[in-house]
């Protein structure tokens, strides 16, 4: 099953919208099988944004993601990474489409809410990353025969 990482980022934390961006995942069909609230630490956020450094805006974005707790996930699903990709957005707020988690709750590309794998490759490597193999929870819902088919 592809697996994706998301990570609500310390301004969807501090606005009080981690359940709301859990509902549309959950709402979607997708399986939570991770999570943890953590501070994120420095050497951690230059890992994660390894691929970033030296573009312009790596320094704002390590601080961003450094700067208070966020609520790091694995999700899973058929197409899981797509899937979740589409439900937050293009990474500009202003050109996310409307419905979509950075359309909705964002304006800025340096307050865009949320972090989500971008490919299936990318999403092991994040899973791996950010939580160790006893943390990830393999089950079964009840009802994954009508979400997935
Ligand atoms: P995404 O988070 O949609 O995968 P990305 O991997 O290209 O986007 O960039 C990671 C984060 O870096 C992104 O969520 C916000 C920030 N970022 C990207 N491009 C930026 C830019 N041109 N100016 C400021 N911040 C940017
Ligand atoms: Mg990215």
């Amino acid at each position: 099953m592809e697996k994706t990482l998301v990570l609500v980022k310390p301004d969807g934390v501090q606005r009080a919208l981690i359940g709301e961006i859990i509902s549309r995942l959950e709402r979607r069909g997708l399986r939570l099988i991770a999570a943890k609230f953590m501070q994120v630490s420095q050497e951690l956020a230059e890992t994660h944004y390894a691929i970033h450094k030296g573009k312009p805006f790596y320094e704002g974005l390590i601080a961003y993601i450094t700067s208070a707790p966020v609520m790091a996930m694995v999700w899973e699903g058929p197409n899981a990474v797509a899937a979740v990709r589409q439900t937050m957005g293009a990474t500009r707020p202003t050109e996310a489409a409307p419905g979509t988690v950075r359309h909705d709750f964002g304006l800025e590309v340096g307050r865009n809410l949320t972090h989500a794998s971008d490919t299936p490759e990318n999403g092991e490597k994040e899973t791996a990353l950010w939580f160790r193999p006893e943390e990830l929870v393999s089950w079964e819902r009840a009802l994954d025969p009508w979400y997935f088919e």
